[in-house]
């Protein structure tokens, strides 16, 4: 039988990473397309009518037939419909809500862009890594302040908040930065690898085209 969701992306996307986390730590089996970036498959047509952007990820939702694309979006389509790590109430809701805009607006491009740069996948000189340089350490002391004296980043569990935001941070050695000096968010990742159902980068996502197990 088939999954119920299919994901399609690349395993060196963080995007992706992070849909594949959450269906992982919400112990959803699915299938995954390996969608080839080097060889455009994002950008034609059979792809784009399913995902606008002509952009990893892409997740189907088969019970309804939806195709879903950002990966904040789909982390609260999976939060609604599986009934996990959505929050309690709607204080956390939203205040879930603000740190994922928060993280694709201060968090997410210094870290996945410098190493998108320092990877080759993307151009960028020393006057783009100087300010990716200074805005993660800013990025960077937010969220470990936030941190101090919680485990989790809004109210007393995971949630996608933690998913979201993880799937930046994991990458960030990846760009050249060293989290070690920020304890409070170094305890944090801990306590996400030690979640059931946790699976890394790389690995969480397979380099070819699978069937759920
Ligand atoms: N905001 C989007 C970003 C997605 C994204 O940047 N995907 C990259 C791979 S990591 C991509 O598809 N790049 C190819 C392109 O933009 O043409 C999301 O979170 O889903």
């Amino acid at each position: 039988m088939s999954a119920r969701f299919e994901l399609h992306g690349t395993f060196l996307s963080g995007p992706t990473y992070k849909v594949g986390l959450a269906l992982s730590l919400a112990g959803e089996p699915f299938d995954y397309v390996h969608v080839s970036l080097r060889d455009g498959e994002h950008k034609q047509s059979a792809y784009m009518s399913k995902q606008r952007y002509g952009q990893v990820p892409l997740l189907v939702d088969r019970s309804n037939g939806r195709q879903l694309c950002q990966s904040a979006a789909i982390l609260e389509y999976l939060a609604d419909k599986l009934g996990k790590f959505g929050g309690a109430t709607l204080d956390e809701r939203l205040e879930i809500r603000e740190w994922l805009f928060w993280d694709f607006d201060r968090l997410a491009p210094p870290i996945y862009r410098t190493r998108a740069i320092k990877a080759g996948y993307r151009k960028g000189g020393p006057e783009i890594l100087e300010m990716y340089a200074t805005e993660a350490p800013l990025a960077l002391g937010v969220l470990d302040k936030h941190l101090a004296g919680r485990d989790w980043m809004v109210g007393e569990g995971v949630s996608i908040a933690d998913i979201d935001i993880f799937g930046v941070l994991t990458y960030a050695a990846e760009g050249g930065f060293d989290l070690s000096a920020y304890t409070n968010i170094a305890a944090w990742m801990k306590r996400m690898e030690a979640l059931p159902g946790f699976g890394a980068q790389p690995g969480l996502l397979p380099q070819a085209s699978r069937e759920a197990a």
